[in-house]
């Protein structure tokens, strides 16, 4: 058993699209991270971690849920108009820690979803983060290319005038004559242009995805983003130092629109896509120096992480690919966003706890972001089922180092829930129909009619199919991806029994 610490705090800080190739401390020779290099050299850098999926909904909601995306239908790239598909009386990772002590704050990018199905903006907001075990929340709804652009301050729009209320309507023709779109009016997309997914309503310049009109008080300031989201985590921080907190920082870089502050644009020489990303680090080492000046950082533990791969074209002209030259943001992994290949889930991790972990070290343990509840359940001492079948597994001893093999093994999917098995060294990906490009993106997607299996030890980059020649394995490991489809939800989803750790 993990010797249990003092109740940490915790913070996870969640980038949005961020590859495993895509920092200096995973490879990259050309884009400059200092402060996630640093966070490593004193921390634990991870190389098997894994989001639940290869896109953003239904892998944060594994983060939040401990389930794996794929039990629940509505576990896909959502609106921002989507109602919420966390209920009310599902376990989470915030409402598990609250029911310990902790004091609980989101603040950065949803995209679970708000409301019921028939959200007012202009109004409350429910259910909304603080219903899921939130005590503070700071939120944009979904994406940054996705309207409404507004902040959502708890249950409330943050900033609105009433008397310019919100609407937001998503499909079909717009429905607002009096707002410009990127359809009718490219010459007014004087940020950067978009492909036809994202030519709906204009905002600061910017063709968004959905339309929306009103709340012009309320818009948030893309350049300024960062620095908004950052000052609250700040602040969350400081009042919050006399019990223990869970902060999940959920920052929006470097997912499209690329629009770094003023300060970061320009200087990785790599376009808007490699700036994003040296805000990013900035941010990261914004957080741990303030952990430090608040006498914090031996009582917290900090993961870094991102929600899905990397991908550069992702429907704006922003020169993502043209800038790229010989940087590669999935590393040596094969796919990307999207894809079911190791590209789309397999992602950097990093951990900071000083003075709790061994510093500078690499873990090559299995670990699933599902895990952070349980983990984090243990060492917070909260109360937690114990369910052998469990999606999140108790992975503590990965977080502190002590444990570097971790999980037996773990399920991720690609865009359209389709399931990959990873166990061991072996990834399985069953046959399935589709495309094996998207073309647009570059990105090979994992696509095939025969079975796939790679052994990761020796083929990182998922060149070699061996799957005719280990006939058993590949039986074994379907029969294995079936039987974990068709396990009991963890708790939350149906009932178990509850013990205290
Ligand atoms: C896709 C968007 C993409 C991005 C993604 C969500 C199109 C063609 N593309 O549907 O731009 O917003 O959704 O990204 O509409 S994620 O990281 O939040 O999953
Ligand atoms: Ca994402």
């Amino acid at each position: 058993m993990t010797e249990r610490m003092k109740q940490p705090n915790f913070i996870i800080i969640y980038a949005d699209d961020l590859g495993f190739g895509d920092l200096t401390c995973y490879g990259a020779s050309e884009l400059p991270t200092p402060n996630l290099d640093q966070m490593a050299t004193e921390g634990i850098r991870y190389t098997n971690s894994y989001a639940t999926a290869a896109t953003c909904t239904p892998s944060r909601y594994s983060l939040l849920t401990g389930a794996y995306p794929w039990r629940n239908k509505n576990a896909k790239i959502l609106p921002g108009d989507a109602p919420m598909i966390i209920g009310k009386d599902e376990r989470t990772l915030p409402g598990t820690l609250r029911t310990a002590g902790y004091k609980t704050a989101v603040i950065g990018k949803w995209h679970i979803g708000l409301g019921d199905g028939s959200i007012d903006w202009n109004g409350k907001i429910s259910p909304c983060p603080l219903d899921v075990g939130f005590d503070q929340s700071y939120v944009m709804a979904a994406t940054n290319d996705r309207v409404p652009c507004v902040f959502v301050d708890g249950r409330k729009v943050d900033n609105l005038d009433p008397n310019d209320p919100i609407s937001v309507v998503y499909g079909g023709e717009n429905p607002f004559p009096e707002v410009s779109t990127g359809k009718d009016s490219p010459d007014l997309l004087t940020m950067m242009h978009s492909d036809q997914q994202h030519y709906d309503t204009i905002v600061n310049g910017v063709g968004r995805i959905g339309f929306c009109r009103g709340g012009r008080s309320a818009t948030w300031d893309d350049q300024t983003m960062s620095d908004v989201f950052l000052e609250r985590s700040k602040n969350f921080i400081s009042e919050n130092k006399t019990q223990p907190f869970f902060l999940y920082y959920a920052l929006h870089q470097p997912h499209v629109p690329r629009i770094p502050s003023p300060r970061f644009a320009g200087v990785t020489g790599k376009g808007p896509r490699g700036d994003v990303i040296a805000e990013l680090d900035w941010c990261v080492g914004e957080i741990l120096a303030h952990l430090k000046a608040e006498g914090l950082d031996e009582d917290t533990l900090v993961v870094f992480s991102s929600d899905n791969g990397p991908v550069l074209d992702d429907g704006y002209d922003d020169d993502a690919c043209e800038k790229c030259g010989s940087h590669k943001p999935t590393g040596p992994l094969r796919g990307g966003k999207y894809s079911m290949f190791d590209g789309g889930a397999r992602v950097p991790m990093i951990v900071s706890a000083p003075g709790r972990v061994k510093a500078g070290t690499e873990n090559s343990a299995l670990f699933s972001h599902s895990d952070f509840l349980s983990s984090f359940a243990h060492l917070a001492g909260a109360k937690f089922p114990i369910q052998e079948s469990a999606d999140s597994q108790n992975m503590a001893e990965v977080l502190l180092g002590i444990d570097t093999i971790g999980r037996d093994n773990l399920v991720t999917e690609g865009i359209g829930s389709k399931t990959v098995l990873r166990q061991g060294n072996w990834v399985y990906i069953p046959p399935h129909e589709g495309p094996q490009l998207f073309a647009d993106k570059g990105i090979e997607t994992g696509n095939d009619l025969n079975p796939q299996l790679y052994d990761m030890d020796a083929d990182i980059g998922q060149r070699d199919n061996i799957a005719d020649k280990n006939i058993q394995k590949v039986e074994e490991l379907d029969s294995l991806l079936e039987q974990i489809h068709g396990d009991t939800p963890p708790e939350g989803h149906s009932p178990v029994d509850v013990c205290s750790l």
